[in-house]
Parts: C-alpha cells; structure tokens; sequence
C-alpha cells in the first residue's frame, strides 16, 4: 500500500493511507539515500510503500523525492537531518520592522532554496507596522528587487488580517513550509489561516540526543480550506550549501535566464567583459543588491575553501 509520512518523531513515523487513515509506522532494513548521509531516512512529506504488521505498519520503500529539506548539524559536519520532503512551495516569512529583515539573509535564503528546488514566495508579515514615509518606500524597494528577480510575493498582517486570503489562495491544494526569523509571525500567520487549527508551533523544540544531533519532530497538517502544511520549529536558511562556485549565479534565476548572453560561457560576471550580467545590473534589469549579495556569497564560499585547506 501507498501512503505518505505526516509525522516523524525520528524513531516513529506516522503514515496516512489514501483512506485517510492515520497509522503509526516503523522503518524494516536499511534505507540509504544517495549522496546524503542523514539521521533520518524517512521524512515527512515522503511518499513510501508499506504493509501492515498487526497492528501497525511497516515502511519498506521510498520513492523518488522531489525535493527535501535538511537542517545541518553543528558537531556532526557531513550529518543532516531532513526535516521534509516533495514540498510544494516555502514561504518565506519576512518583516522590515519588529524584528528587521536584512536582504544578505534573504538571498542567502534563497540560493539555499534554489540549490534544493523549493519554490519559494516572499511573504512580507506586520505591514500594519510602517507607518512612515520612509517605511513604506522601503517596502516599494525590497517589492522592486524581488519582482525584478521573479520571485512572488504576499504582503499581509497576521495581526490586522490583511492579505490572508491572497495567501489561502496560494496554499490550496498545495504542501506548504514556513520559514523565516524567529519572530516574523510565522506562528501567528498559520493560527490566523485557520483557527481551528490550535497549531503547537510555538512549543515544538528541540531536543538534543546524546549531544549529537538534534532531532527535530515535524508534521503535516491539513488546513480547513484544504491546503497542507507542515509544522516544524522555522527554517533559518539552508547552511552552506555545497556547489562549485563557478555555478553561483544559475542561484539567481534573473542572472540564471540571463548567463547564456555573456561574451564567456564561463563567465561569472565578475571582470569579464561583454558580460550581459554586468549590463542587466548597471541599466537595472538586475537589483544592485542582489549582485552585491552575489559578489559577497561568492566570495565567502572561498574562503570557506581556504578554511577546509587549512590556509
Ligand atoms: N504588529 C504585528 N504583530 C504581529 C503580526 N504577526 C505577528 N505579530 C506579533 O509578532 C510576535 C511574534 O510572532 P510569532 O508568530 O510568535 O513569530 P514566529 O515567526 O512564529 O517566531 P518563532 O516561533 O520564534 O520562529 C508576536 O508577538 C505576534 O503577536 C502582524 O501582522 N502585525
Ligand atoms: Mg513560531
Ligand atoms: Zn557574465
């Protein structure tokens, strides 16, 4: 039988038949996923195959994943920890006042989410907050650069229940995920999508495990107007995520549909010249921050090779 994983303690998992049926679960023989070594094979969001076992049921396989998304863990540098899979889309939670959201973070965000294929919409919370002039152009600017980059974007108030149904629009039939600051209101936003929900997000922690790892419980919920979610402590960002850095910039959609033009096929649009890159960024096709954040993540990546050579 077919079902998919909704709740994931690490040890127990908890599988939803297509009846809907909710039946709690355990892993039989070794899974190994390739090219990541994680200490959790299975997922919420998985789509697996199992049987039943008495009582309960038995996953014996796991199909191919769309996408997954992993949390690091700090001492164990090669370890991960997936947190879910075949997500439809990421929301990324971001506020320019209480607490202040700063772009290095959201485009770091976003080449993390890029590398790992989760779709994500910007979803500005507590515009309710900016009041001045000055805020509300600072607003204008940050919808300029991610408009010009292609990605989509909400503005809303949890708070004054602005924008939530713009946002239920775009979680219907789909498998959503939150991330963002702590703060931002990811909490708040779901509660106020569907009250009746209670969600324990603001309680879900972490707990260590022998000092190791972190195990972190994550489950899927199914909201009122039938859109999914799942629930698990907010997602920072993605860690360094491990690419050659020469492919930076097909991290950014604008200069990923753009790259083909430069004078190199090489190019990264750094000192080359005839380098349409450059161009877009200089007539403002390309937002001067996303490039500089660009130049910036580039850079960083080398010396973080420096540190692993040991310089
Ligand atoms: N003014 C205003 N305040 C808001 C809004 N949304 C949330 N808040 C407040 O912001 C604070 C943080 O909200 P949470 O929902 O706990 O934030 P969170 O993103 O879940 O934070 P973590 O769980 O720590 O990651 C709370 O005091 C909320 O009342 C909003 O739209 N406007
Ligand atoms: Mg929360
Ligand atoms: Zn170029």
């Amino acid at each position: 039988m077919e079902g998919i994983v909704v709740k994931s303690t690490g040890s127990w998992y908890e599988v939803e038949t297509p009846e809907k049926e909710r039946i709690l679960a355990r892993l039989k023989g070794k899974f190994r996923i390739k090219g990541i070594k994680s200490t959790n094979p299975v997922a919420v969001g998985d789509r697996v195959n199992f049987h039943r076992e008495g009582e309960e049921a038995v996953i014996d396989k796991i199909f191919d994943r769309k996408n997954y998304i992993i949390r690091r863990s700090i001492n164990l540098s090669k370890q991960v920890q997936i947190i879910a899979a075949n997500v439809d889309q990421l929301f990324l939670v971001v506020t320019l006042k209480n607490p202040q959201t700063y772009l290095g973070f959201v485009d770091r965000f976003l080449v993390g989410a890029e590398a790992y294929r989760i779709p994500v919409v910007l979803v500005y919370n507590k515009i309710d907050l900016l009041e001045t002039e000055d805020e509300k152009a600072e607003l204008k600017k940050w919808e300029a650069i991610y408009e010009k980059a292609g990605y989509e974007q909400l503005f809303v108030s949890a708070e004054k229940e602005i924008g939530l149904e713009a946002l239920k629009e775009k979680m219907k039939g789909r498998l959503s995920i939150f991330g963002g600051h702590s703060g931002v209101g990811k909490s708040t936003l779901i509660n106020r999508l569907d009250p009746k929900l209670n969600l324990r997000t603001a309680e879900v922690s972490e707990s260590h495990q022998s000092g190791k790892h972190t195990t972190t419980f994550a489950e899927m919920f199914e909201l009122s107007f039938g859109a999914h979610i799942i629930d698990t402590p907010g997602i920072k960002g993605f860690g360094n995520v491990e690419m050659q850095k020469e492919h930076l910039s097909h991290y950014f959609p604008e200069m990923r549909s753009r790259m083909n033009e430069c004078k190199f096929n090489n190019c990264i649009h750094i000192n080359e010249p005839n380098c349409m890159i450059k161009k877009a960024v200089a007539n403002g096709e390309i937002a001067e921050s996303r490039y500089f954040n660009y130049l910036s993540i580039y850079e960083e990546d080398e010396s973080e090779n420096y540190r692993q050579k040991g310089y």
